[in-house]
């Protein structure tokens, strides 16, 4: 007893000498690669900017952040971004619910054609039970999920025509981003639709390939669409896009609880500032965005109560398939949600 006393006494004196800070020092990565789509003349790159300097900064250069953009650490391929964070290819990311639905079916719900009308809509689904419930999704599928950003209310554009009524979309080939969901809502429309990721998009408008596309007046801005040709836009807002900020999950563990604390805060501030980014210009009724188009010599459609009913309708077998596929439950409280949103807009 005594002898093993004595050891106990030993171990526990060894353990006193080896200093605690140089025992728990995690091994930290000279860089964390961080995903985004697009980069800095978008509000979707500018908060991954934020993101980067802020950690920098309250880390004092331990967490160095570095923004690929292009979704150049998957080739540019958005639809693998999930699955290459899952993997550690990629350590952070800022990634549009659209590109991550093929590996997460729930993130589908934002593209339901027209189940958000405004912005209050989708503050009411990110910020409320539904958007902590796809959080918990996330954290079930191997990463970490700290924020929500924006890309904002999907426009449709192209090179042909107004686009006033369903009849309108027939034998237009447009380029739709990479869930399946976007082929079916195009194709209940009568066009063609083609699945393409975004570096090949603007070359396939440019040529001419296909007529049209569908992104947010900011991205249209940004990427001057009118210089490829798109001369005509209906605003229909049919669907939004929020952004997630996600972590890898093992590269978050390696982190000590204060580093994790200032990369999740400011992930939120990054977040608010894209949203507020995302919005800039689109608010009230005759946003400054629309100007600045219609100042580009392209025709931009508003439509009456009743042309927008008759794009619900013609769509609405596609929602009611996709709500199937999404989970009624996590639909119906989405639907529920938007039904008691809060206006602010
Ligand atoms: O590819 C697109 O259309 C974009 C940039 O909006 C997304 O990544 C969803």
């Amino acid at each position: 007893m005594k002898v093993i006393a004595r050891a106990a006494a030993v171990a526990a004196l060894l353990a006193l000498a080896t200093p605690p800070a140089l025992a728990q020092q995690p091994k930290y990565q000279a860089e964390y690669r961080l995903s985004t789509v697009v980069g800095p003349a978008f509000p979707w790159g500018k908060a991954g900017e934020r993101w980067a300097e802020l950690v920098r900064q309250r880390t004092q250069g331990r967490i160095n952040i570095k923004m690929y953009p292009g979704a150049s650490l998957v080739a540019g391929d958005q639809t693998r971004e999930f699955t290459a964070i899952r993997q550690g290819v990629i350590d952070l990311a800022i990634g549009s619910t659209i590109n991550w639905s093929p590996q997460i079916k729930q993130l589908n719900l934002f593209s339901l054609p027209f189940l958000m009308p405004d912005y209050d809509a989708i503050d009411a689904l990110t910020q409320g039970e539904v958007g902590r419930e796809l959080f918990r999704i996330l954290e079930k599928a191997g990463v970490v999920p700290l924020a929500w950003g924006e890309n904002g209310f999907r426009e449709v554009t192209n090179s042909k025509r107004e686009l006033r009524r369903p009849e309108d979309f027939k034998g237009l080939k447009f380029r739709v981003v990479g869930s399946p969901l976007f082929l079916d809502v195009f194709s209940a429309l009568g066009a063609n639709p083609t699945q393409m990721s975004w570096a090949d998009a603007q070359p396939a408008l440019a040529s001419g390939a296909v007529d049209g596309q569908e992104n947010p007046l900011t991205v249209f801005t940004a990427a001057k669409l009118h210089t490829v040709g798109q001369r005509n836009v209906t605003l229909w807002g049919y669907v939004a896009d929020p952004l997630i900020f996600v972590a890898n999950k093992e590269v978050w563990e390696s982190w000590t609880k204060e580093d994790r604390e200032i990369v999740r805060q400011a992930a939120i501030e990054a977040g608010r500032y894209c949203i507020e980014l995302a919005r800039d210009g689109l608010l009230g009724p005759e946003p400054a965005v629309v100007k600045t188009i219609e100042g580009f010599g392209v025709k931009v459609v508003r439509l009456t109560a009743d042309e927008r009913a008759a794009f619900v309708k013609a769509t609405r077998p596609v929602y009611e398939k996709w709500a199937k596929q999404i989970g009624p439950e996590l639909v119906r409280k989405a639907e529920a949600a938007v039904a008691a949103r809060k206006k602010k807009s």
